[in-house]
């Protein structure tokens, strides 16, 4: 490793590999400190034998990097200028190992002029330094562009303070807010406290969208106000179906876990990600409310979250959460349940899927569902149970009548 002028500097990038026939001068490894980045050029040419250094180490000077085994000893530049060792006992006759390389091979410039340059396709080899120890100064990069007419006029303008700001603080920094604390905190626990197992299954809701969008545009022939009702209070009252159904995803294990709660209840928190965070407002007693109650208060709730007006009575006593990412996009995910509840259901974006009735294919409208659920409670026979029963009810939505 050759004095650059820093003490120590961390490698940031190798750039050739053992066994490769490198020439004089050939870049081979990227080293960063504080200030400069730059890259360390072969010391003579011939075959890396050996690559003593590894990515996130710091050398310092004269730290050994490289082994290389040359056939040409005269390649080396500036021969007198090296302090090399020949090493006869280690290694081969025609082994050498670098201690020091003469400073005015290396390209000294920092990151931003690097970037600059790599910014303005100019190769930095290229250009004379005129900076302490050799450095490239942007000045240099200008100079170089008014000689080489490299750039049309007023194509490029180096703006010194956008670079100088760049330099001194490439990162904009922006603080967590005590809600991602909080939410984050939990989120963190459940992962790691419940063992999670995640249920897919695709629903064709063909005839569930087509009812809705015949539902929303009487509504709104008759109705001055409307307010369109959207795929999830659908879901949300299938689901409170199915909670009914299987009790045991309506549930709470108990802080001894040797116990299971089982709710006499039928709650289900939606999650809402607003600007300000993520929030789980809860309709409390979905089981026993409309499909067009069920979307008022999924509108009230959400925008009370939105408005961040949610109370701690809006968010507490859930059963079972549903997460619907639909609306945004995105095929599948696996949810993380929302202790002390033991299941979850995320919804992704429906789309047309061509779907085979036995004779042909027929386009359908698919909705992709991902059901967590904590498997200390409840089994995956159960889960898979849970799911297709949704999806039957969803796929023909005259089921919820009966
Ligand atoms: N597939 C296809 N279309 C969907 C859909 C899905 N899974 N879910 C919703 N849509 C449709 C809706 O029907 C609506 O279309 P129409 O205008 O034709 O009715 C459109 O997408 C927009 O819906 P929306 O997202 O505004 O409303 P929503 O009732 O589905 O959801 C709410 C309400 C509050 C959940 C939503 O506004 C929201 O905040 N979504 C973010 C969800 C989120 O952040 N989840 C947290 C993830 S982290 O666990």
């Amino acid at each position: 490793m050759p004095d650059i002028g820093l003490d120590e500097v961390e490698v940031t990038e190798v750039l050739v590999k053992v066994g490769e026939e490198i020439e004089l001068d050939q870049a081979l490894i990227t080293v960063e400190g504080d200030k400069a980045s730059m890259e360390i050029p072969a010391p003579i040419s011939g075959i890396v034998k050996d690559i003593i250094i590894k990515i996130g180490e710091k050398v310092t000077t004269s730290s050994v990097i490289m082994i290389f085994k040359s056939n040409d000893l005269n390649s080396i530049k500036n021969k007198k200028d090296f302090n090399y060792i020949k090493t006869e006992k280690k290694l081969s006759d025609n082994v050498l190992e670098e201690k020091d390389i003469k400073k005015n091979v290396l390209i000294h410039a920092t990151p931003v002029i690097r970037r600059l340059a790599r910014y303005l396709n100019i190769d930095l080899k290229n250009i004379i330094p005129s900076g302490p120890k050799n450095r490239i100064l942007k000045e240099d990069i200008e100079l170089y562009i008014k000689k080489n007419n490299a750039l049309k006029k007023n194509s490029f303008n180096i703006d010194e303070n956008n670079i100088e700001g760049f330099h001194k603080n490439p990162f904009k920094e922006i603080s967590i807010t005590n809600i991602q604390k909080i939410v984050g905190k939990n989120l963190h626990q459940n992962w790691i406290n419940i063992p999670h197992v995640t249920q897919f299954d695709e629903v064709n809701i063909t005839l569930l969208e087509e009812f809705r969008q015949k539902y929303n545009s009487q509504k709104k022939q008759k109705n001055n106000v409307f307010s369109n009702i959207t795929i999830l209070p659908f879901i949300i009252k299938t689901v409170a179906y199915a909670l009914l159904e299987f009790p045991i995803f309506n549930s709470s294990l108990s802080s001894n876990k040797k116990t299971i709660f089982l709710k006499k209840y039928v709650n289900v928190g939606i999650a809402v990600d607003v600007e300000h965070g993520l929030f789980v407002p809860v309709l409390k007693n979905v089981d026993k409310k409309n499909i067009e109650n069920l979307s008022s208060e999924l509108i009230f709730l959400s925008n009370k979250a939105r408005e961040n007006k949610l109370n701690e009575s809006d968010m507490k006593d859930g059963c079972f959460t549903i997460s619907n990412l639909g609306g945004i996009g995105g095929s599948w995910f696996s949810p993380i349940i929302n202790s002390p509840e033991v299941a979850i259901l995320g919804v992704s974006k429906a789309t047309i899927k061509p779907l085979w009735n036995g004779k042909e294919f027929i386009p359908s409208l698919m909705l992709p569902l991902s059901l967590s659920y904590d498997h200390r409670v409840i089994n995956g026979a159960d889960a898979a149970r849970f799911l297709t029963f949704i999806g039957k009810l969803l796929s023909d939505i005259r089921f919820l009548i009966m």
